[in-house]
């Protein structure tokens, strides 16, 4: 049997790839991004004939997915959980329409935010969408899963979430592979009235949506990954779901034996085993990674504590940040992993707060910013997300807000609307590319008084290095077509040297009263090989 070392990200990828996928759809984001990427350079490895490349956000990821499951192709889509907020339209419709070829829906969650603007839970999404969730407990699930995931797709005709979290995603395990399976032979949907949701048809759609969940109830109280073990009336009950039920084995050993245990690794959730474990415990722990889903599902907002459910909503367990083994180990009485501590470490590696790297173009461009706009009162700076959002830590505090990709554009039109003045944003290449593009055309049609900095660096630094979608003279060419004057997009080079000419340029800007783009362009310093492989990548593309 073929077995190998797999992150959790790399299993689920392994198993779309022998489920016969014949595309893969990204945007990055940890702790996503190693799903695309390890499709990627396997499909270049292997010869594999599977179309993946990196899409211009979630939303035109899940679209394209979408696309080739109507072709009657497999496909995988891959994001943060976040990506699926800005995906969630196409997601959610997608539930109507149904799917053709299988069509996996991968979402990692970040519970504690270890890399992310907010915490939040996909499990409520699939909930909402109505469609099956599978959430593995470990790197083998994460395989299995994500094949069973296509098949199941396509045999309900509907797109099948499997929820990751960080832990799971970003730690190794053994995992036996499977016979590889072909990919689909491509075959367009006859009946299109499924996939044009208009009124009369969404309506039947819907129904369609609602038949099904009888179907998948059934299949949830008979799966495999929703295992009820009973040891007896009385007996302490234990709702693990997903990564927890490994944190419960650790933390019990024999002792899980005593206690009724239900696994949970297939939403909706197994009502019947779920009623069955409750009537006979005396009482219920449910171990969650993420939001009290399960909990909340049993008891509400705490409304019915006679049922003994014990969990984050009781106050028992905290209800942010990551379920971790040590907070199942307190729960049950165990003592705490032992720290791993190395003698003087503390001397040679001190707490420090995230810093740009030295040389970073963005720190030029800060102090720029920071020079021109020094006799202003009541400067307003909005952020974005990416390497530039550590421009409010300190040397730089230049920066008021940072809220989801691309809002910053909107943001300081919305000031300006208010009456301030000067009110700048900072938006990197790839960040506009994702979503700053709309926002800059409602600015370009009212002539908004802001002043946009496009920080085009040529990579998607912050995630590790992705190439981007807009770089060089296609942000020129993108911002002229979405109707900035020409007069007023200016691009400057940040470097220490043309600090002055650079601050003139800016100050100018400032006095006009109407909207300006200034693209501050010079390579990360990190990403120097990624860039240069992208540049003659995009070469080779236009020849
Ligand atoms: C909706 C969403 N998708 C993905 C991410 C992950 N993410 C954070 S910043 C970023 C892109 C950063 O690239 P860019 O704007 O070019 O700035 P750089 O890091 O290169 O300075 C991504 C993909 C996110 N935070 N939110
Ligand atoms: S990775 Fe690149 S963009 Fe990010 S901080 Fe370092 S030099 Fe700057």
């Amino acid at each position: 049997m073929n077995r190998q070392i797999l992150l959790g990200d790399e299993a689920v990828a392994r198993g779309a790839i022998d489920a016969g996928i014949s595309g893969a759809y990204a945007y990055p984001g940890t702790p996503s991004t190693e799903i695309f990427e390890y499709i990627h350079s396997q499909s270049i490895q292997e010869e594999l004939e599977i179309h993946a490349r990196w899409s211009t956000n979630e939303k035109v990821a899940y679209e394209e997915a979408l696309g080739m499951s109507y072709a009657g192709r497999r496909a995988i889509v891959s994001f943060k959980h976040v990506g699926l907020n800005v995906a969630a339209d196409p997601f959610i419709s997608s539930t109507i329409s149904g799917v053709h070829g299988g069509l996996l829906v991968v979402v990692a969650d970040d519970p504690f935010m270890h890399s992310s603007q907010n915490e939040q839970d996909s499990r409520f999404y699939a909930r909402f969408a109505q469609i099956v969730c599978l959430e593995p407990a470990d790197q083998q699930q994460a395989y299995s899963m994500a094949r069973e995931g296509l098949d199941l797709s396509e045999s309900l005709n509907l797109p099948v979430m499997l929820r990751l979290v960080t832990r799971l995603a970003h730690s190794r395990s053994i995992v036996a592979l499977a016979e590889p399976r072909q990919q689909n032979v491509r075959s367009l949907c006859p009946d299109t009235s499924y996939w044009t949701l208009l009124p009369s048809n969404a309506r039947r759609g819907f129904e369609r949506l609602l038949d099904k969940q009888a179907e998948l109830r059934a299949l949830s109280e008979n799966h495999p990954a929703n295992q009820l073990t009973m040891s007896g009336n009385g007996k302490t009950g234990i709702i693990a779901a997903g990564i927890a039920q490994g944190y419960v084995q650790e933390a019990l050993g024999d002792r899980l034996a005593d206690c009724n245990l239900l696994c949970v690794g297939f939403y909706p959730l197994p009502v019947d085993k779920v009623k069955k474990l409750i009537e006979s415990s005396s009482e219920v722990w449910v171990l969650e990674d993420g939001y009290p889903f399960i909990e909340q599902q049993l008891t509400g907002e705490g409304m019915h504590r006679g049922l003994k459910v014990r969990g984050k909503v009781s106050g028992d367990l905290p209800r942010s940040g990551e379920l971790t083994p040590d907070l199942v180990r307190a729960v049950f009485g165990a003592a705490k992993t032992p720290a791993v501590s190395l003698p003087g470490i503390d001397k040679v590696v001190r707490p420090r707060p995230p810093v740009l790297c030295e040389g970073c173009p963005h720190s030029d461009t800060y102090q720029i910013i920071r020079e021109a706009t020094r006799d202003y009162r009541d400067v307003r700076i909005m952020g974005d997300i990416g390497c530039y959002t550590l421009g409010f830590y300190k040397p730089h505090e230049g920066l008021h807000s940072c809220i989801c990709m691309g809002a910053s554009i909107g943001m300081a039109a919305g000031i300006s609307h208010a009456g301030f003045s000067p009110v700048l944003c900072v938006i990197g290449d790839s960040t506009f590319a994702h979503s700053g593009l709309t926002p800059l055309l409602d600015a370009a049609r009212e002539n908004t008084n802001i002043k946009v900095f496009i920080l085009d660096n040529s990579i998607v630094a912050m995630t590790g290095g992705q190439p981007t979608m807009a770089t060089d003279e296609a942000v020129e060419r993108i911002v002229a077509g979405l109707g900035v004057p020409s007069e007023h997009i200016k691009v400057i080079k940040p470097l220490p040297r043309n600090l002055d000419d650079n601050v003139r340029v800016v100050r100018d800007e400032i006095e006009y009263r109407g909207l300006s783009v200034i693209i501050a362009r010079r390579e990360c310093v990190t990403y120097y090989k990624e860039i240069k492989t992208a540049k003659s990548n995009r070469e080779g593309e236009s020849r």
